[in-house]
């Protein structure tokens, strides 16, 4: 276990190398952060969350078609998933105005957006993850055209598709980010969805009583995180009933 390779250490993952040329191994720490790594925190349970949520999203969108880096989930912290040249962008969807750009344009939280946006931020740790343009990522060679209009394409059908899930369960998928990469297969190359979906990367918001199920609960300093995120993964039904992560020893379904 400790001898193998570590190949990247991000914020809240690891990458180490996977059994076999052209995998890796995905690791979801406990860590959280907040406003480019100047807020940071350990929360007992979240990467074992994030890792059942989004094994169950990526699972899902695999499932209808929609390509992406995950193969399965290995154990309660990792997964293992196909090697892809991550494009360095953030992809944001938003559905209602919140967050950054309710901040930006001066919109009030909550209000529904005319139509989804979409986004792009340069994937920049020093630079704190610039907005940027469809110019910019061209100019710069971070995508081509073509590679732009399938981010995009992938963007809008993971959007449907994650707005009726969580539909289904009571939350309103506020926005979201996507990470993209290149996943080559012999000479052939296509975009897929990689990184993870999971309420640290998403806003969700309970229908009825308007309380936050993701990570804006620790920008915040809101608390009940740990709680937030298991209810989205008992609504989704991942959790049954009476499980917790933190107490008790977790006994997941399946
Ligand atoms: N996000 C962006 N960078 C990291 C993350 N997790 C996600 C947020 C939010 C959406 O992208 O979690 O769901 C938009 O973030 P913001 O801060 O630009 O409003
Ligand atoms: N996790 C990122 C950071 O450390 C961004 C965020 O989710 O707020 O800044």
């Amino acid at each position: 276990m400790n001898r193998r390779r570590r190949v990247y250490e991000g914020k809240a993952k690891v990458l180490y190398e996977g059994p076999e040329p052209g995998t890796l191994i995905q690791h979801f720490k406990d860590d959280a952060t907040a406003f480019n790594a100047k807020k940071h925190e350990v929360i007992d349970g979240k990467g074992v969350l994030n890792n059942r949520i989004s094994e169950y999203i990526f699972q899902n969108l695999n499932d209808i078609g929609i390509p992406t880096h995950f193969i399965r989930r290995l154990n309660m912290r990792e997964q293992l998933i196909r090697e892809v040249e991550i494009i360095p962008l953030e992809v944001v969807v938003r559905n209602v105005a919140a967050g950054s750009l309710a901040k930006r344009l001066g919109l009030e939280e909550g209000t529904p957006l005319p139509r989804s946006i979409i986004e792009f931020y340069y994937k920049n740790n020093e630079l704190g993850d610039p907005i940027v343009s469809e110019e910019h990522i061209t100019a710069f060679g971070w995508a081509s055209p073509q590679e732009i209009d399938d981010i995009m394409a992938l963007a809008i059908r993971v959007n449907d598709f994650l707005t009726g899930l969580f539909l289904g369960v009571g939350i309103r998928l506020v926005d979201f980010k996507l990470e993209t990469g290149r996943l080559w297969e012999g000479e052939m190359m296509r975009i897929v969805v990689a990184d993870e979906i999971s309420p640290d990367s998403c806003r969700l918001w309970d229908i009825k009583s308007k309380d936050k199920l993701d990570k804006d609960r620790f920008r915040q300093d809101m608390g009940g995180l740990v709680e937030a995120y298991t209810e989205v993964a008992r609504r989704l039904g991942i959790l049954s009933e009476n499980e917790n992560i933190i107490t008790g020893g977790p006994r997941l379904v399946q």
